[in-house]
């Protein structure tokens, strides 16, 4: 038997919770900007070892909803909690307690399992900000540990992994050992785009941008060729994608690309369309679609 389970990664939008299962992994499955919002769906990504395997549950960051969009992504964090024998709740160290973490709390208390805090860029920390963050967060008495990370630095993340595989129970491995999530390439593939639309696109755009792969050709001899579609919901934000002269899409083509060619392992071709859909975001289907619920 080896230690196997569920290991929610919670906390506010942008403290690096994406950040944190990829380099556990090892591996960049999800993406990550410094733009709020960027993680839409619930992703399972499969850590393997000999003695264990655990499956971490990227969710949506926490926030006060604004609109359609950001009221889903929330429901989907929280749905996530369902069935997790850990959960691990991220911060930054410069956050106190905002009023909206008490009644957070007050339903994570309600929750079974053990919770860890997991507190992040302490790379960036000042004087004692940490153990004083630290301090404040014991009080709320809802975790068992406590522990100072840096997904830029790897700082503690081999501990991390310690103390996480102490907490679970034995237990099969529910997924093949060369499975590293639960999303298909094609969804994978998406993020990535998406993820080069936030890296480029400023303001509103990246939100009202959806990322569809319509096709994956395997050719013999040649790269893989990938077409996918970018969806906006207004026209000017189809010309701000665009740029002049095509020059925006062609950097967003250029930052996605090799990061398609690291998970497929092959060169590839890559061909992007950006479509208009009017207000998508506002049609509640579209919206579950795009949120990857399936
Ligand atoms: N300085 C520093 N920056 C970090 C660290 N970890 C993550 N970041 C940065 O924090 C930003 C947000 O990272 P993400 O991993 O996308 O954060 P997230 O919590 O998944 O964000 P959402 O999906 O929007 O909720 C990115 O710019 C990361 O590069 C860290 O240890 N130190
Ligand atoms: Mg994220």
């Amino acid at each position: 038997m080896i230690k196997s389970g569920l290991v929610g990664v919670l906390g506010q939008t942008n403290v690096g919770k994406s950040s944190f299962i990829n380099a556990i992994l090892g591996r960049k499955l999800l993406i990550v900007s410094s733009k709020r919002q960027s993680t839409r769906a619930i992703i399972r990504c499969i850590y393997n070892d000999p003695e264990s395997q655990i499956v971490f549950v990227d969710t949506p960051g926490l926030h006060r909803p604004v609109d359609k969009l950001s009221r889903l992504l929330l429901k989907q964090a929280f749905a996530a909690l369902r069935g997790l024998d850990l959960l691990l709740y991220m911060i930054e160290p410069w956050i106190e307690i905002p009023p909206y973490d008490q009644k957070l709390f007050a339903e994570l208390q309600a929750l079974p399992g053990e919770k860890f805090l997991l507190i992040n860029k302490i790379d960036r920390a000042k004087g004692a900000q940490v153990p004083e963050t630290i301090k404040r967060y014991a009080q709320t008495g809802l975790f068992q540990e406590f522990i100072p990370i840096s997904c830029l630095k790897k700082l503690n993340l081999d501990t991390t992994l310690q103390l996480v595989k102490r907490a679970l129970p034995e237990g099969p491995r529910h997924f093949p050992a060369d499975q590293p999530t639960d999303r298909s390439e094609r969804f994978i593939i998406a993020e990535f785009i998406r993820e080069a639309v936030y890296q480029y696109a400023q303001q509103e755009v990246p939100y009202s941008a959806y990322v569809t792969v319509n096709k994956i050709e395997r050719r013999r001899g040649g790269p893989v060729l990938v077409q996918a579609e970018i969806a906006v919901s207004r026209r000017s934000q189809r010309g701000i994608l665009i740029g002049r002269g095509g020059q925006m899409i062609k950097r967003i083509g250029q930052a996605a690309r090799p990061q398609i060619e690291a998970l497929l392992g092959r060169p590839v071709y890559l061909e992007l369309e950006v479509r208009l859909r009017q207000d998508w975001n506002r049609d509640r289907r579209r919206l579950l679609a795009v949120l990857g619920q399936r």
